[in-house]
């Protein structure tokens, strides 16, 4: 990753931003700045850190001055934008990725060169920005980079969390979770913005549609320039930090009450203090609503203030100036908290705030995971947020009224009245003060099924036809697992509140029109559209592989893949060129070099670098199947066990690579940790297998890991049972980078497979629409099991692997699928995923063949570019055009 080498030659002064002041003033402006943030220009006297800090402060100066001049022209232009509400960013290094993206990688790099400074250090000197913990984090890292290279005026808005993800350690070869203190050696890439400020309320009590809040904080801005490629645009990502409305209780602390008197504090401070570290998993903390409110509200109140600057009350136009994509269901809350501000704030009527809301939000579905599409109970948000939760009553009795003017309801509705005679219309909701205790809310399972309705109980009022009829729309639901418990289910109010809904690949974005959205794309099909995620290939391809980078280049006879990343598809022609591939062979053998140096500083396991790398890097969860590789493992370590010397010399070498973070409070994906720790305790330092097979997990795997891992690695793995994963994005990455994959026909697999050749995949498994139909029937008979599951099983509950006891409820619960165990089919696609391991095995004995389609992987990935993913979103949901700065 040295920039003394810059993979690509932007010519200075391309962008607008590179320097044409030549390296004497660059030299003067690092050494003035080293000064100004170590005390001394000495380099040998500083430790890495704080060149790292100097460095980065005289990057820091150009970027905010380009940052400066796009938003000035932007405001001027008084052009539309989209604002991106994201819970999470996840950013990682921000020193590297700026310099190469301003231009400005040839000239630091003869700097620092000139002063004796390894770039690499310097890089590894900078904590990651992990204020995210995976896919839906970092997608929108990879959406910020492209919204500013296509020089779209946007915005991030989120929140500035003190402690981003957790940091992953081993214990024993157990999860241990430490903080992330990620600001305390400070962070030259935000800039303060103690003037911009909002009052944010919670709880309290509504009289007549005024909210009287009980409790309020502040949000403080801060803003972190995102810099495009090639371009003089600087977005910004506006992050909000939480503070007390009061600094100090006097009056507590002069009656000694110490406590009491900085309590204010950090109650507001409790806000944005911890990112929730669950991904696609449970939910339910009250603290984690009151986060998603905190800024949301701010960012609306941010936008909507500038409206006014510029237009007064002049609110019909809106739409036509801000678009806010709601990613997830975390900042849903926005449909709720626009139309407050519109009608108690702004003096709309009803049906006129209704109307801007829905043309200026759209909203992305990321997953189909019952446990991870948020619904909040009516009481939690009651108490909270009162008026929101009268508004959200009053969007749900409007929007199913409206409903009975379909057709296609009209039908149904009719039908039901038939059959018996309506009854008076439901009570209002009451939320105000329902519960005490708002962190007793609910979390869900995964895979439980949704429970089915009851009967009512003798006694009991039976449910108005009408009503029943129209439940299926219900923004507001019955708790199917506790009765008489009402939810707030966000999806559907995010849908009834957007003008466009999308899934993130082409199969998910099906997927939810016949699943959890059926009912609402049947009464309107015309919201709902795909769009299928992308990565930037600045970060995942130009920067993190510098020297494929150059070899891209110097064959396709320039750079500009670089934000037109279609062309890739040029190198195709190369892939059966001999020479080519000795170079692009040669290239992956140093990056494996690099990898496995990097393994051994941050593990100590020395790894040799001619076996096959194969990895698995993601969110542990049992739906990505960790469970799966495993046993492959366990199994492919018995036969070599078995084997004879001779046998044993067939065997093609294997290193296995598994990373990821557990859920703390995930309980399976914690044993699933501790069994790869497990095997790869036994066989590493078993001599019968010597460098046939070594196993190690990667700890605390981040976004600075991914950027080692995916250039050095050659097979990956995304086997996903067919439905669950949305999309999936590591997949992009890898391919971009020629790693093979090994996969599932699930989320984005499939249209990977599209671009590059199904042939060139290693593909198994059961297909999405077989899925289902398993686990309601076919799994209460099946019994084939395979033997070699059944031997790989018993090694793990038979203690080959130690820890015995620990792993007997992992093993049970994918043990007897009669039982309704292995939800997510670990069984029934052994066999499949076998077949396509010996494959893998096959092909990379030979290396010519295997070495064409990692060229043709890299060649196929251009669509997969969040370029592409960003323009569609700009032309079919947004209506924001480029507003690039003029060159002065
Ligand atoms: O979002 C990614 C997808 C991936 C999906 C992930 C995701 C989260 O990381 C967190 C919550 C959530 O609902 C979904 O699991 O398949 O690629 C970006 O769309």
């Amino acid at each position: 990753r040295a920039i003394a080498e810059p993979p690509v030659k932007t010519a200075p002064g391309s962008n607008g931003v590179a320097t044409s002041e030549g390296d004497s003033k660059l030299k003067e402006s690092i050494l003035q700045n080293l000064l100004n943030t170590g005390s001394s220009t000495h380099i040998e006297a500083l430790d890495a850190k704080d060149v790292y800090r100097g460095v980065a402060q005289s990057v820091r100066e150009k970027l905010v001055a380009a940052f400066n001049r796009t938003q000035e022209y932007w405001r001027e232009e008084d052009t539309k934008f989209i604002y991106y509400l994201s819970a999470e960013f996840l950013m990682g290094r921000s020193l590297l990725n700026t310099v190469q993206n301003l231009g400005l990688g040839g000239p630091y790099g003869e700097v620092l060169k000139e002063l004796g400074v390894k770039m690499e250090a310097l890089v590894d000197a900078e904590q990651n920005a992990a204020l995210g913990n995976g896919g839906l984090g970092r997608l929108a890292a990879c959406f910020l980079d492209s919204i500013a290279t296509l020089d779209l005026p946007g915005w991030g808005y989120g929140i500035r969390y003190k402690y981003g993800m957790f940091k992953q350690a081993l214990k024993g070869g157990y999860q241990d979770e430490l903080p992330d203190i990620w600001l305390t050696n400070g962070n030259p890439w935000e800039i303060a913005r103690p003037n911009i400020t909002y009052r944010i309320g919670f709880y309290g009590t509504v009289d007549q549609f005024q909210w009287s809040p009980a409790e309020e904080v502040i949000a403080k801005a801060y803003d972190n320039p995102i810099p495009g490629f090639q371009t003089s645009t600087v977005g910004n990502l506006r992050l909000w930090e939480a503070l007390p409305l009061h600094e100090f209780d006097l009056a507590a602390f002069n009656k000694g009450d110490y406590v009491q008197a900085v309590e204010e504090r950090r109650k507001a401070e409790d806000i944005s203090a911890v990112l929730y570290p669950n991904d696609a998993t449970e939910y339910g903390k009250e603290l984690r609503l009151k986060q998603q409110y905190f800024f949301v509200s701010a960012s609306l109140q941010d936008v909507l203030a500038r409206f006014r600057e510029r237009h007064g009350a002049n609110w019909p136009l809106l739409p036509e100036k801000a678009c806010f994509q709601m990613n997830d269901t975390h900042p849903t809350i926005a449909v709720a908290e626009l139309m407050r501000l519109l009608i108690d704030c702004e003096g709309l009527g009803w049906d006129a705030a209704w109307a801007i809301t829905q043309k200026c939000l759209a909203f992305t579905n990321h997953t189909v995971m019952p446990e991870a599409l948020e619904k909040w109970p009516v009481a939690v948000i009651g108490k909270l947020l009162p008026r929101h939760m009268e508004i959200i009553d009053k969007i749900d009795t409007i929007w199913k009224d409206s409903l009975k003017e379909q057709e296609k309801v009209l039908g149904q509705v009719e039908a039901a009245a038939k059959s018996a005679p309506p009854k008076p219309p439901k009570a209002e909701i009451k939320p105000k003060g329902a519960v005490e205790s708002l962190t007793d809310a609910l979390t869900f399972k995964a895979g439980e099924p949704s429970g089915g309705k009851e009967e009512p109980e003798e006694g009991e009022e039976e449910e108005d036809p009408v009503e029943a009829a129209l439940a299926k729309y219900s923004i507001i639901t019955e708790n199917p697992w506790e009765k008489g418990v009402k939810l707030v289910n966000m999806a559907y109010l995010a849908v009834v509140g957007s003008k466009a809904v999308n899934g993130v690949a082409a199969i998910h974005s099906e997927i939810i029109k016949d699943t959890i959205f059926k009912d609402f794309y049947d009464v309107m099909p015309h919201k709902f559209q795909n769009k299928t995620n992308g990565v930037t290939p600045r970060r995942w391809l130009a920067w993190c592989n510098p020297a494929l980078a150059a070899l891209i280049t110097e064959a396709l006879g320039g750079d500009e893949w670089i934000n037109d990343a279609t062309r890739l598809s040029g190198l195709r022609k190369f892939a059966d060129d001999k020479d080519f591939q000795a170079k692009w062979r040669a290239i992956k053998l140093a990056n494996k070099e690099r990898l496995a140096a990097k393994i051994k500083e941050r593990t100590g396991v020395t790894l040799p670098t001619t076996p096959l790398y194969d990895i698995q890097i993601k969110r542990i969860h049992e739906y990505k199947r960790q469970y799966l590789n495993l046993l492959s493992v366990a199994w492919r370590y018995h036969q070599i066990k078995a084997a004879t010397p001779l046998e044993r010399s067939k065997f093609v070498p294997r290193v296995v690579l598994i990373g990821g973070k557990a859920a703390s409070a995930y309980y399976m994906a914690k044993k699933i940790i501790r069994l790869t720790t497990a095997i790869g305790e036994t066989v590493n330092s078993d001599p019968d297998v010597s460098d046939l097979l070594k196993v190690v997990f990667l700890p605390d795997y981040n976004v600075d890991w991914a950027e080692v891992i995916i250039p050095g690695s050659e097979l990956s793995q995304h086997i996903s049972t067919a439905g669950t994963e949305a999309s999936g994005t590591s997949n992009m990455k890898f391919a971009m980078n020629g790693c093979l994959i090994i996969g599932t026909m699930d989320g984005a697999n499939i249209e990977i497979a599209e671009e590059v050749g199904k042939e060139n995949l290693f593909v198994f498994g059961m297909p999405a629409e077989d899925v289902q139909g398993w686990r309601d029937g076919k799994r209460a008979e099946w019994k084939d099991y395979d033997p070699r599951f059944t031997t790989a099983l018993n090694m793990i509950k038979d203690g080959v692997f130690g820890d015995k006891e620990y792993f007997q409820d992992l093993a049970d619960s994918i043990s007897d699928m009669s039982k309704g165990n292995d939800w997510f089919l670990v069984a029934p696609d052994f066999t499949d995923y076998l077949r396509a391991q010996a494959e893998v095995d096959k092909l990379y004995l030979d290396q010519d063949e295997w070495t064409r389609r990692s060229i043709l992987y890299t060649a196929g990935s251009g669509f997969f570019s969040s370029d592409r993913t960003i323009k569609q979103y700009a032309d079919e949901i947004w209506d924001v055009k480029p507003m690039p700065v003029p060159s002065s």
